[in-house]
C-alpha cells in the first residue's frame, strides 16, 4: 500500500513539474529566446564553460546559476557584466521547473536572446527534472573516471550534447577519453559528443557551434 502512494507522489511531482517546464518554455519563446541548460558532475567544468561562452560569443545572455546554498557562481559570472540570478536549492541536489520560473521573472528577458541555465552538480538527481530549455548539455570530465559514462546512463540517454572535459588531465589520472566517448555513443546513439580541454582552449568552437546550430534550428 505504500509503494503504491510514494508512485503517486512521484508522478504527481513530475507532473507538476513538466506542466511549470512547459510553461517556462512558452515563456521564452514568446520572446524569441534560446535557452540552453548545463547539467554534469560537481567541478566538471560548467561555470568555466558559461564564462567562456560568454566571453567569446556575441550573444544577450543571461544566466541563472544553480548552487545548494552559495552564490559562488553567479558571483563569478556576474564578473562577465551580464544578468545573472542565483538560484539556491536549499538541500535539494537539482533545480525543478518551478524555480527556474522563478528565476526567469528576474532576468531582463527583453534585452536577452539567450538564457543559459547552470544546474547543481549532479548526474542522477536533474534527470527528471526538465526546466523548459531547447537544449540540454551534460558536462563530465575525465578526472571523475573514465567509468562515469557507463555508471550514469539515463543522463546521457537524455541529454543532446555531452562535453567531455579537462582531456589536459587525462594521462595524469590514467583516464581514456575516448572510451567516455564510446560510452556516450553507446548509451544514445543520438548524442554528440564533444572532447574539451576549457584550460587548454580545446573543443569551445565546436561546443559553441553545437549550441548557435540549435539557436538557428530553433
Ligand atoms: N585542468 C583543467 N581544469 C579545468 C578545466 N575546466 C575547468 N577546470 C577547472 O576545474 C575547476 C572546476 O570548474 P568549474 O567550472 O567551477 O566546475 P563546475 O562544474 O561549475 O563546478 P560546480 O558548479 O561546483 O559543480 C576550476 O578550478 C576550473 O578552473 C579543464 O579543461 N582542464
Ligand atoms: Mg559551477
Amino acid at each position: 500500500m505504500h509503494q503504491v502512494a510514494d508512485v503517486e507522489v512521484a508522478k504527481n511531482i513530475m507532473d507538476a513539474n513538466k506542466r511549470l517546464a512547459d510553461k517556462n518554455l512558452k515563456n521564452l519563446e514568446e520572446k524569441e529566446i534560446f535557452c540552453v541548460d548545463f547539467v554534469g558532475a560537481i567541478g566538471s567544468g560548467k561555470t568555466t564553460l558559461v564564462e567562456e561562452i560568454i566571453d567569446n560569443t556575441d550573444y544577450n545572455i543571461g544566466v541563472l546559476a544553480g548552487d545548494v546554498i552559495s552564490k559562488f557562481d553567479a558571483g563569478r559570472i556576474e564578473k562577465h557584466n551580464v544578468p545573472v540570478v542565483g538560484l539556491n536549492t536549499g538541500k535539494e541536489c537539482h533545480l525543478d521547473a518551478h524555480l527556474v520560473g522563478h528565476g526567469l521573472e528576474d532576468l531582463p528577458l527583453d534585452d536577452l536572446d539567450m538564457v543559459i541555465i547552470e544546474n547543481v552538480g549532479n548526474l542522477i538527481c536533474p534527470v527528471d527534472f526538465d526546466l523548459g530549455s531547447h537544449l540540454r548539455i551534460v558536462v563530465v570530465s575525465v578526472t571523475e573516471g573514465d567509468d562515469t559514462v557507463e555508471k550514469h546512463p539515463i543522463i546521457f540517454q537524455t541529454s543532446d550534447v555531452v562535453v567531455i572535459n579537462k582531456v589536459d588531465l587525462a594521462d595524469a589520472v590514467g583516464a581514456d577519453a575516448d572510451k567516455m566517448v564510446a560510452d556516450a555513443q553507446k548509451l544514445n546513439p543520438n548524442i554528440k559528443v564533444i572532447k574539451s580541454s576549457l584550460k587548454q582552449g580545446t573543443g569551445l568552437d565546436e561546443i559553441i557551434a553545437v549550441i548557435e546550430e540549435a539557436k538557428n534550428n530553433q
